[in-house]
């Protein structure tokens, strides 16, 4: 794509994105049993103000005036979660009808409205009674989730043929047992390792049981956050921390899926910790079952360095064995620091740096020439509040994707083969241990009424679809400033994406 033609194609895909337990509700309904995040989240201390997922937005009452509302933007695409423990309360066993029935009748009404449905088996609900069982750091998770793929794909592979196995692997495995931010809320270095593998191995079996049974014509992919991570000089020990992130945030995943083997780098930074045994001889064939699409998650880039003395924890939390990492979502690596470089940020503290995901795009345009790219989310929360009459206008978001969509139509004119972008997200919605209070939806949902408003950006949003064509974002009236901090990457809650 040049400059001068700056226009997308045609058959570009452009959507939106939600995710089950953010905005369904309905948690004891239909059969639907715990899921790690509805126990997480009734954990006194685990998420803002106790904020739960039991009602969230709604969206199980609500699915029809929600893919209305899709449909009022023209969107062509539409990427939503099934809630594992909707369809298949315990984790393991047939199917609970109803729920799968609440999945049909939402794709129909998608596919009535043009909208194509792309479909993410996994978005962190894991039924409780396997975490009961032993979680994702046990083998036989991946094996369920297996199956779990096989029963939706039964049910849905006549209708969606755009399916992802895994959202965000690095926080099931890292924010879920490794810093405990997420559910389960583990906190063991090790547990979080195995985490990884055995959710990359389900990624492979699910492949493997999605491509049984589904159409040839169907796409495979998953959604990865890979951390675009950047040095804060080019010091020896600053691109080492970057090395070291690198492996255990991107690498970790890519490794089996892209390239048949963890990257040994990884395997001696970890040494200490593991011995990699649970990962079998046959298992890299499986993680490496080939994609159709690899889906990015992109938000901010993070900026590492070594970290000084005066930024080392000490001794602190050693005594289980896991030194001053215990509760870092990054294993092996302690003397990592984390930099908050200055300049706008949004409303989750993450800066807002479009040339991120321009340098995202080419990296996989190198590192896996031929496979094409989606934008499975992208973008990001702002303090939204309606009017006097009741609209909702969010500027700083119609410029943050303005900015994002520019990089990445230059990534497309740097050859990068992206087939589509999905907005994170259609609406407001519970933005897991943040709970309510970070507002990342196109149209705003108030929770006490549950009235949808679009919000400004929803109506931009509308007029890139309709034209393919960027329009102008607002001009800016005021400046938002960051400061310089570097801090330890302990207990950080870093972008997603
Ligand atoms: O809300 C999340 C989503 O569930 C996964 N990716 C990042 C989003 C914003 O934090």
């Amino acid at each position: 794509m040049t400059a001068a033609a700056a226009r997308f194609p045609s058959s570009f895909l452009w959507g939106t994105a939600t995710a089950a337990y953010q905005i369904e509700g309905a948690a004891r309904e239909g059969g639907r049993t715990p899921s790690i995040w509805d126990t997480f989240s009734h954990t006194p201390g685990r998420t803002l103000n106790g904020d739960t997922g039991d009602i969230a937005a709604d969206h199980f009452h609500r699915r029809a005036e929600d893919v209305a509302l899709m449909a009022g933007l023209g969107v062509n695409a539409y990427r939503f979660s099934v809630s594992w423990p909707r369809v298949q309360p315990t984790g393991r066993g047939p199917a609970v009808q109803r729920g799968l029935d609440f999945y049909r009748s939402l794709v129909d009404d998608l596919l009535e409205h043009g909208i194509r449905p792309a479909l993410t088996l996994y978005h962190w609900d894991l039924p409780q009674e396997l975490e009961t069982a032993g979680g994702w750091p046990k083998r036989d998770t991946a094996h369920r989730f297996a199956d779990y793929a096989r029963i939706v794909a039964e049910a849905l592979g006549d209708r969606v043929d755009l399916w992802i196995t895994l959202n965000e692997p690095w926080c099931s495995a890292f924010l879920g047992y490794g810093s405990g931010v997420h559910a389960p809320g583990r906190t063991d270095a090790v547990a979080a390792l195995r985490a990884a593998h055995h959710l990359n191995l389900g990624h492979g079996l699910a492949a493997q049981a999605l491509r049984a049974v589904l159409p040839a014509s169907a796409q495979l992919s998953i959604s990865l956050n890979h951390h675009v991570v950047r040095a804060r000089s080019d010091k020896p020990q600053d691109l080492e921390a970057r090395r070291r992130i690198d492996a255990v945030a991107n690498r970790v995943f890519t490794g089996p899926l892209l390239q048949g083997a963890y990257p040994r780098d990884l395997l001696a930074d970890t040494a200490a910790l593991t011995d990699w045994s649970f990962v079998h001889s046959d298992d890299l064939a499986v993680i490496g079952h080939p994609l159709d699409m690899l889906g990015l998650n992109y938000y901010a880039p993070s900026v590492v360095a070594a970290a000084t003395d005066s930024h080392r924890s000490g001794a602190d939390g050693s005594a289980d064995g896991h030194g001053s990492g215990a509760h870092s979502p990054w294993p092996a690596a302690d003397d990592v620091a984390f930099c908050r470089p200055s300049g706008e940020r949004t409303a989750m503290g993450w800066p807002v740096d479009p040339t991120g995901l321009h340098e995202l795009l080419m990296h996989y345009t190198r590192e896996a020439p031929g496979l094409p790219l989606l934008i499975t989310e992208n973008g990001a929360a702002y303090d939204d509040k309606p009017a006097a009459d009741g609209s909702v206008h969010d500027p700083d978001r119609i410029r943050y994707l303005h900015g994002h969509l520019s990089a990445l139509q230059r990534a497309m004119a740097d050859g990068a083969d992206v087939r589509g972008y999905f907005l994170w997200s259609l609406m407001d919605n519970f933005e897991w241990a943040y709970g309510y209070s970070k507002r990342f939806g196109a149209v705003y949902v108030d929770y006490e009424t549950q009235a949808r408003t679009p919000k400004s950006s929803a109506r931009w949003y509308a007029q890139l679809v309709r034209t393919g064509m960027l329009p102008e974002p607002p001009i800016r009236d005021h400046g938002s400033h960051g400061h310089d901090d570097t801090r330890r990457g302990r207990n950080s809650r870093l972008p997603d994406g």
